[in-house]
């Protein structure tokens, strides 16, 4: 497998001669590996197998991200920004000139520099961290909030629609293709229960209350790198940077950031929202973001963190009554373990919504 891999660097345009590939990361998604080089002064690289099946146009996917990237670096540039390759991913072409590279098997190579003395984590470990995360993030919107020319290629259709997904879901249900839905009852009662409720940002920007948006769309915690004093480099996986409402992004983050247990977490007494983390998320992304929103698009920020939750169960509890198709599992019931912590977290927003709505009121 390895000289197969190490093979695969072959056809792109690197400097110095790969001597290491190795698997890299904890993504749900994609394969990623750090090809490390043996020269003191060439670069190393992450190479990642795109996951053909979740963004089936890798043509315009790449030209998204390349779009998106050249943007971030033109304005770092702009303004005067030191060490600009560990601020905003750098994309490495293929000897061909493609931003991404076809092997005889049908998959999908990329390659991006390797940020070097940078980390990521997978959970929190301090308050500092989520108002870390709210900048980045935040920053993040105000860098692609005027890319020019025409929109973003929409890579996953619906996305984040909530309409869709809880459609999709129903079809599921009746369908029920492995027999799962006899175990998971309670847990499809709860969601469908509250499906109107959670279909309210589609209509918004439907009536034009909110404004369509460059959005990253999946900003866990582990998709911001930082270096090693802990401050924010550069938001990475740029896969689902598309069309979408900015409370996604704020939503997700918390979603992901601001539990304080795991997204699999199987004991559920773990996951509770944290409101000190989540009070960090909303400074840190509004702070980068309060002149850009909108009045109406602030309102939606607390909402969001419900909703991304919301749709998170609805899609690790379909995946699970789908048998597995989608993320990669470690167990049989990891879906289902992810999706009840996600309603457990989702409960604990319930309780404390007043509080929530109120601390983005006070920013
Ligand atoms: P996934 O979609 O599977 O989450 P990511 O693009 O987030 O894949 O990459 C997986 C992990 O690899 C990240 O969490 C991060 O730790 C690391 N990583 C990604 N890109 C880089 C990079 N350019 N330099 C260094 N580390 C990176
Ligand atoms: C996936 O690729 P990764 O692991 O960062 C997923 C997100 C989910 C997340 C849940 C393209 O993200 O939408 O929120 O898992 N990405 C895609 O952990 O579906
Ligand atoms: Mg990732």
């Amino acid at each position: 497998m390895t000289r197969e891999i190490k093979q695969v660097t072959e056809h792109f345009k690197t400097e110095g001669s790969i001597e290491l590939v190795k698997p890299f990361g904890s993504g749900l998604i994609n394969t990623t590996y750090k090809a490390e080089t043996k020269e003191a002064d060439a670069p190393n690289y992450l190479l990642q197998i795109i996951n053909h099946h979740v963004f089936p146009n890798v043509p315009e996917l790449t030209r998204n991200i390349k779009r998106v990237t050249a943007h971030i670096r033109k304005k770092l540039e702009q303004e005067g920004v030191n060490d600009i390759d560990r601020r905003v991913l750098t994309t490495i072409d293929t000897l061909d000139g493609e931003g991404y590279y076809k092997d005889h098997e049908g998959f999908y190579w990329r390659m991006f520099l390797f940020i070097e003395d940078a980390r990521s984590y997978d959970q929190l470990t301090n308050k500092k961290h989520a108002l870390t995360g709210g900048r980045a993030f935040g920053h993040f919107q105000r860098m692609v909030s005027d890319l020019p020319g025409e929109p973003l290629y929409p890579v996953i259709e619906g996305f984040h629609n909530t309409e869709t997904r809880i459609d999709n879901f129903i079809q599921r249900i009746k369908a029920d293709p492995v027999n799962r839905l006899k175990e998971v009852t309670s847990e499809t009662d709860y969601l469908l229960e509250r499906a109107g409720e959670y279909k309210k940002i589609v209509q918004m920007g439907r009536d034009g209350v909110i404004p369509e948006r460059v959005v990253h769309q999946d900003t866990k915690f582990n998709n911001v790198l930082l270096d090693e004093n802990d401050n924010a480099l550069c938001v990475i996986d740029l896969d689902t940077v598309m069309p979408g409402y900015v409370c996604y992004d704020i939503g997700d983050a918390i979603r992901n950031g601001a539990n304080t247990g795991k997204e699999d977490d199987p004991n559920l007494d773990n996951v509770n929202i944290d409101m000190e983390l989540y009070e960090g998320f909303i400074k840190g992304f509004l702070e980068e973001t309060k002149d850009i929103l909108t009045p109406s698009e602030k309102e939606t920020l607390a909402f969001g963190a419900k909703l991304l939750t919301y749709e998170q169960a609805v899609r690790f509890l379909d995946d699970y009554i789908d048998g597995d198709n989608y993320y990669k599992i470690n167990s049989p019931d990891h879906n289902l373990v992810r999706a009840r912590a996600q309603i457990k977290l989702l409960k604990s927003m319930e309780q404390n919504w007043e509080l929530m709505q109120k601390i983005v009121a006070e920013q």
